[in-house]
């Protein structure tokens, strides 16, 4: 029963893994502790084939004869790469040799934004780890390869039931020569609210001590001055930070002159004047156009001084040419994806690029054998994440209208789907950009554009437009995400709030103009991991199964619930994180046969024989053989 209300329980969409403590301390392994973990594996297969995963029921299937994808061979041992010079010289040095030399430098977002913006952050683990050797060898000229960060910390938890700091270890450890990235949303770390200051800094040291080399930090409404806890962290740790503004708006518009080149420059100087060692341009939806990225890098590179790093999207089709004209303008970083998980709402094509500028001034001396043989991997591991393509079918110049992020494109369109707003899409997509001008014109990346899109929707779905919503004597409950946001708990925005829909909002409560770490008090962090560790006990069968490290700690004060809720399935399921993917998502069919290294060297080779018919009692057997020895696993059947 327990298990059955897990699995019926709506955060059961939150996967998970754990067993760090297991997995990297083989002498605690006694003979029961490996047959508890295969259990416990068997016991996660046996459900998913009687009953099916919830994340991909009524989804779209993946092709029957589909197969396990291989990473191509690695060509040689690593070649020295940027983490080299990162360990050696340290991140001024990374700073000022990709000032120095020629090149396009590109960093691979394939692990990160790539499949965040398409696949609804669903790619797991293992399909990362296996191809990371590869990238080390062949593409050991890459910048970096973002892989950390934005909402795949949470997915990771919550949908996946894995580990995303161990995720970073295992990736760092097969690319010992590329430099990792992450999106750090600053003060927001990797979540959708402030945290105390003394969480951010302690996420930050945490994340570079297991694997970040590269913090890409934004603030979502552009505010400098909440930025400098998380970058001041990130130059402590002797990582680069890469301080990053948001393009919004349209710069060489005169009608949008909010965001002009002025305060582009302003910002990039204020960023530098911070401690920022790049630069980041962070176009989180796919606004800036070839012209104004000409005039933009141009500008920033002269008055700001610092190498610049592009990051956009390809919602609009035309991320390749605003690449290009950033090229031209003297840009020294741009990100990519790879082929097969680019386009659309992802970032650009990588290999495109590559060829774009082979024999030119700007050529990346990639090499594109390389990236064609690993796009091909990538082209297998999509398929298997059928479930979770968005049907998009085009780029459409409808972005410039809504401004939506290409990250929560997707995500807002299913959830307009989920409350019965499918058909009434463009509305929302109008009334989005409505909210946005009634807000005062804001930069909209998580977290502020999960507020807007909060609205947007709850005015389509109640049939309330812009007007209404701001007359006086018009009664609305606003979302709660709308009040936290104007009292100022995500910060200032340039220019600050309205002040007519603040007074509406707040009903004349006096709204914050500080800093919302200023006012949160510091987290007594030796008393939360006493208590985490006595919450952990509480329920534990087994000693491991209540230990606290510092990545446990951390994970659970950004996420406490989606965190607790991961270790209490990790309990009932194990190293799921070591399945592969169709088995993750569908279970297995009979006579299949599947491997799974649930730690350094310990394989569990598994056959499932035969699934019963369904008992009196309501029970399925499944009949597995494991390492060769005949296991019988009985499940409830829901179906
Ligand atoms: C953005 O707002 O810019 C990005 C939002 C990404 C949200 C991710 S998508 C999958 C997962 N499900 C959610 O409801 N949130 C995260
Ligand atoms: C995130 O914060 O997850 C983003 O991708 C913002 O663009
Ligand atoms: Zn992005």
């Amino acid at each position: 029963a327990f298990v059955e209300n897990l699995l019926k329980h709506p955060t059961f969409l939150d996967n998970t893994y754990t067993t760090k403590f297991i997995d990297t301390t083989p002498e605690l392994m006694d003979f029961k502790k490996r047959r508890d973990r295969a259990t416990k594996i068997l016991t996660y297969i046996a459900d998913i084939t009687v009953n099916g995963h919830p994340e991909t029921a009524g989804r779209p299937v993946p092709m029957t004869e589909i197969r396990d994808p291989k990473p191509p061979a690695p060509r040689s041992e690593p070649p020295m790469g940027t983490r080299n010079l990162l360990e050696q010289k340290g991140p001024q040095a990374v700073a000022d040799w990709m000032r120095a030399q020629t090149k396009l430098l590109i960093t691979d977002t394939t692990m990160r934004d790539g499949h965040q913006s398409l696949l609804a952050t669903r790619m797991r683990s293992i399909d990362m780890i296996r191809v990371a050797p590869t990238y080390a060898a062949n593409l050991g000229g890459l910048f970096s390869v973002e892989c950390w960060g934005g909402a795949t910390f949470d997915v990771a938890y919550r949908f996946l039931q894995e580990c995303p700091w161990q995720r970073l270890r295992d990736i760092r450890a097969a690319m010992p020569n590329v430099m990792t990235q992450m999106l750090l949303r600053a003060s927001n770390g990797v979540g959708y609210t402030n945290y105390p200051d003394n969480v951010v800094q302690g996420f930050v040291t945490q994340a570079a001590e297991t694997g970040v080399d590269v913090f890409r930090v934004f603030d979502s409404l552009n505010w400098v001055e909440n930025m400098r806890v998380a970058m001041d962290a990130v130059v402590a740790a002797d990582k680069v930070c890469e301080g990053t503004i948001c393009y919004t708006g349209d710069m060489l518009n005169p009608d949008r002159a909010k965001y002009d080149l002025k305060y582009y420059v302003t910002m990039g100087q204020e960023l530098k004047a911070a401690g920022a060692h790049v630069l980041g341009l962070k176009d989180m939806a796919g606004l800036l156009k070839p012209a104004a990225a000409r005039v933009l890098v141009k500008a920033l590179k002269e008055e700001v001084g610092l190498p610049i790093h592009f990051h956009t999207h390809d919602t609009a089709g035309i991320a390749c040419a605003t690449i290009l004209a950033a090229a031209d303008a003297g840009v020294d970083a741009v990100d990519c994806a790879m082929d097969a998980l680019s386009g659309n709402t992802s970032q650009a094509t990588l290999g495109t690029i590559v060829e774009a500028l082979a024999h030119t001034d700007r050529d990346t001396g990639l090499d594109i054998g390389a990236i064609r043989q690993i796009s091909n991997y990538w082209e297998g591991v999509r398929a298997h994440y059928a479930a979770f393509e968005s049907g998009l079918q085009a780029p459409a110049s409808e972005v410039y209208l809504h401004e939506m992020p290409g990250g929560q494109f997707t995500n807002l369109k299913a959830q307009a789907r989920s409350l019965g707003l499918e058909e009434r899409w463009h509305e929302v997509a109008q009334t989005y950009a409505d909210v946005n001008q009634m807000f005062g014109d804001i930069v909209k990346v998580t977290p502020s554009s999960k507020v807007v899109g909060d609205m947007a929707l709850m005015m389509v779905a109640q049939g309330l437009n812009r007007a209404q919503v701001e007359d006086p004597v018009v009664e609305v409950v606003f979302p709660d995400s709308v009040v936290d946001m104007l009292r100022g708990n995500l910060g200032q925005p340039h220019g600050g709030w309205p002040d007519a829909i603040v007074q509406k909002v707040l009903k004349g409560e006096a709204p914050s103009t500080d800093r919302p770490g200023a006012n949160l008090p510091p987290v007594d962090m030796a008393a939360t991991r006493a208590k985490l560790a006595a919450d952990l006990a509480a329920g534990a069968e087994e000693p491991d199964e209540e230990t606290v490290d510092d990545e446990d700690l951390n994970g659970y004060l950004m996420y406490p619930k989606v965190f607790m809720d991961y270790r209490t399935r990790h309990r009932l399921y194990g190293p799921v994180r070591t399945l592969p993917t169709r088995t993750f998502f569908y279970g297995m069919d009979a006579g299949e046969e599947i491997s799974a290294e649930i730690a350094a060297g310990k394989t569990l080779e598994i056959r499932l024989q035969a699934v019963s018919e369904t008992g009196d009692d309501g029970d399925v057997k499944v009949f597995f053989e494991l390492n060769g020895q005949p296991r019988v696993i009985r499940v409830p059947n829901r179906a």
